[in-house]
């Protein structure tokens, strides 16, 4: 019983947060890199930004990351010394397709994966890779204003078949957009979308979805025909909505949020947009505009398994006190008053973990895939760079349990756990260094500055013992 022989153990990274080196062997400038860091973020990530360029008055930490890029041998051996039996990280889109719409790929950013890829085949570590993490070359958002534009599917599919084509053999699991649901919080993230005044950002929003939803579709038939052997998912940003109190519009309130969430699921995985959102699309004007065939796309080409991050459960009001409010991953929420939370404000709740499994197994009957959780905190380092992080140790001992309880107890089918952010790395919501995920502390600030020496944190023994263990050992 417990975790099946068979599990996947690792942790997660994207390009953009962990690389730097964004400008060499041609990578080209994506949205990523003009997001700062500091008081600006949120409205950029936001989509509501002035110039599509960088300006010394701002510090944008995606220059930097970690510094993976010059890292990455010591990282992986790092990562297998965990045990690592995946490790889930992400393309740069514009190390590949610089601009995102020429013709040839750039060999220079094929190779830096493919030196990744067999790095992790020599340790025995199963890629899963995320085709795009939060990722637009900014050429594409110049001309043709980022996924508002349908022709992006053909940008994107590009993409895709020189990746699969390239890395046939070497991956075989792949999630075609990190955190589909986010284009609704973080749309210039999401979707390279940029708002003018008085548009119906809404509209925009779904009708660059759909043009996702389409893309990922398409992509899982071309990965499928390459490859029988691929395996590709979708990924959305998880959390149960609960109502605030029993009362009725409480409770219809909440399922009204996990609805929002689930809507990207429900195509991706059912093949259908869903009767609900079509109601919902129609009254607000905000239907998108489809082609004939995208019907039937849709329906043809669903996911093999639904991956999905889990920080924390959201508690949803009818109406909302703004004065008990809670952070957390995608947006804030009233306040659990049965929960405690993170120094960054997120509620912490494993128990809402389990329930979440629960929850998205029995709306899609697929196997699961937990691609990101953990806890994000301040971290205080002795001279030799130990950091005792008990707090992030406790977190994850409790979210596992949680795991382990829904696999055994409720039959919950799960194909592994990728915790977020391994090694330390740059926060997608504030820009930050200094909230840390890691088992590996990196000694580097929020201003790119240190030595980016790497050690080990308490945790990393823990999480050893853990995977060692294949999680009887928490
Ligand atoms: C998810 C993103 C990740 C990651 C994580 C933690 O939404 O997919 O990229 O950053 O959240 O969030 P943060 O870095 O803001 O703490």
């Amino acid at each position: 019983m417990g975790f099946p022989d068979n599990f996947l153990w690792g942790g997660a990274t994207a390009a953009n947060q962990c690389e730097g080196g964004y400008q060499e062997d041609g990578r080209g400038l994506a949205n990523v890199d003009i997001c700062p860091s500091g008081p600006d973020r949120s409205k950029i990530i936001a989509g509501h930004i002035e110039h599509l360029s960088c300006d010394k008055n701002h510090h944008y930490p995606s220059h930097h990351g970690i510094d993976l890029y010059h890292h990455y041998q010591e990282d992986i051996a790092l990562f297998a010394k965990l045990g690592f039996k995946v490790y889930r990280m992400s393309i740069a889109w514009t190390r590949i397709y610089p601009k995102g719409d020429e013709d040839i790929p750039n060999e220079a950013g094929l190779q830096f994966y493919e030196n990744i890829f067999r790095l992790c085949q020599h340790y025995g570590i199963e890629p899963l890779v995320t085709i795009t993490h939060f990722d637009c070359p900014i050429h594409l958002i110049k001309t043709i204003g980022g996924w508002r534009s349908r022709e992006m599917i053909d940008h994107y599919l590009k993409l895709c078949k020189t990746l699969f084509d390239r890395y046939q053999g070497l991956v075989h699991n792949w999630l075609t957009f990190n955190e589909i649901n986010m284009i609704l919080h973080a749309p210039f993230m999401g979707a390279g979308l940029v708002f003018q005044k008085e548009e119906n950002e809404t509209a925009i929003k779904y009708q660059a979805a759909h043009h996702e939803l389409v893309a990922s579709a398409l992509a899982t038939k071309l990965a499928h025909e390459i490859d029988p052997n691929n395996q590709i998912g979708c990924m959305f940003a998880a959390g149960s909505a609960y109502p605030y109190s029993c009362k009725p519009e409480d409770v219809f309130k909440a399922m009204q949020v996990d609805r929002e969430n689930y809507f990207f699921i429900d195509v991706q995985s059912r093949g259908a947009y869903p009767a609900y959102a079509i109601k919902q699309l129609q009254r607000k004007n905000c239907m998108p505009k489809m082609e004939p065939e995208d019907t039937q796309i849709l329906k043809e080409y669903t996911v093999d398994f639904v991956a999905f991050s889990y920080y924390n459960s959201r508690c949803i009001a009818a109406s909302l006190d703004k004065n008990n409010m809670a952070e957390g991953n995608l947006f804030a929420s009233a306040k659990n008053p049965y929960l405690t939370f993170s120094k960054w404000g997120w509620p912490i709740d494993p128990l809402g973990f389990r329930i979440t499994l629960n929850q998205v197994y029995d709306r899609y009957q697929k196997p699961l895939f937990v691609v990101e959780n953990g806890l994000g905190t301040i971290d205080e380092t002795d001279e030799h760079g130990y950091v005792e992080d008990d707090e992030r140790i406790q977190y994850l001992r409790n979210h596992i349990q949680a795991m382990k309880d829904a696999i055994e107890e409720d039959g919950v089918e799960l194909l592994g756990y990728t915790c977020w952010g391994p090694i330390d790395l740059v926060s997608a919501s504030s820009g930050e260094m200094k909230k840390r995920y890691g088992f590996i502390y990196v000694d580097v600030d929020d201003m790119g500055k240190g030595s980016y020496r790497r050690t080990k944190k308490k945790s990393f023994a823990w999480y050893q013992k853990v995977i060692a263990s294949n999680g009887e050992d928490l």
